[in-house]
């Protein structure tokens, strides 16, 4: 399907010099396609209703265990090798997380989000589960050097947890739950609303062409989680339920990857320009920390019985 392109928005050719890191993060995005059967279907929609527009990719994120060898910088390597720029950090206090976004070298290119959870703030018990499964400092800082390895095998890191395990996690971080039988899975793709060519409306039409075609969104906070500068505008389905099998054969649904649309208004300095004279570096750039915080909220929602 023409969802496997990683692209960024306006058509041009793919630089010569992404080549190999386009190729990378194809690699990764092919078990998301694969085990995210709502992203795959909503990519098919938009090619169906904008047969014109060239769908391009606004942001990937990952989650990740915030541990010596495990955290962001497992993650994070690949995209500074290929000459991302680390930005801004943010901050959950409540859900315990921590996050930081990397700006691409070129806009053909897609953002990236990266997570991880402050483990030592767990309790003891979640903590000796996470731990458990990361092993010793120099084993956990193994399983991190290949994490995006499993990522592109579709696989995790560690062995499969017990199902009493993965529960004990559950029931304190769901967030902490996802990673353990995801690892370095994709959470989630985001679609660039503002390059579909012949969307009239913006995000809220998009939102409701996608929910009279059946699509469940995560309504946390609001359809649409609006920035306070009014120029980031974002949405996200709930996350499709995944099977996983657990040490001792159980298999359970789990909540697995998402997918989120992102609408990037231009920016008031430029909002003299044409529309075809505007480029991604005309448009608010960035994440948005309330925002966010509703968005992680996709997956939790997928882990209540009464979303199935
Ligand atoms: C990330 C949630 C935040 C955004 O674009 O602000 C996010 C996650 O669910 O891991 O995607
Ligand atoms: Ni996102």
């Amino acid at each position: 399907a023409a969802a496997a392109a990683v692209g960024g928005g306006g058509g041009e050719a793919v630089p010569e010099d992404s080549h190999l890191i386009q190729g990378i993060l194809s690699g990764i995005l092919a078990p998301y396609w694969e085990s995210t059967p709502t992203a795959e279907a909503a990519i098919s929609a938009l090619e169906a209703r904008f047969p014109e527009a060239l769908i391009g990719i606004d942001h990937l994120a990952f989650r990740t265990f915030g541990l010596e060898g495990l955290g962001i910088s497992s993650v994070a390597y690949l995209f500074t090798d290929f000459d991302y720029t680390r930005r801004d950090a943010l901050t959950f206090p409540a859900k315990k997380l921590r996050a930081c976004w990397y700006a691409p070298p070129d806009p053909e290119l897609p953002r990236v989000f990266i997570s991880e959870i402050k483990v030592e703030e767990l309790s003891s018990a979640a903590q000796a589960v996470v731990r458990k499964y990361a092993g010793p400092p120099a084993a956990a800082a193994l399983l991190g050097k290949y994490g995006l390895t499993s990522a592109l095998l579709g696989v995790t890191p560690w062995c499969p947890p017990s199902l009493e395990d993965y529960e004990t996690l559950a029931r304190e971080s769901e967030y902490a739950a996802w990673v353990l039988v995801n690892g370095y899975a994709l959470n989630h793709t985001t679609i660039a609303v503002h390059r579909l060519r012949g969307l009239e409306g913006g995000i809220e039409r998009l939102n409701a062409f996608l929910q009279e075609q059946g699509f469940t969104f995560n309504e946390a906070g609001g359809l649409t989680k609006v920035s306070p500068d009014g120029l980031l505008l974002q949405s996200s389905t709930v996350a499709d339920r995944v099977s996983a099998c657990f040490a001792g054969g159980e298999t359970r649904l789990v909540p697995g990857a998402y997918i989120e649309f992102a609408e990037r208004l231009v920016l008031p300095e430029f909002s003299h320009l044409k529309p075809d004279e505007v480029e991604e570096r005309h448009r608010r750039d960035g994440f948005e920390t309330a925002s966010a915080d509703r968005i992680f909220e996709s997956t939790t929602l997928a882990a209540k019985p009464d979303t199935v």
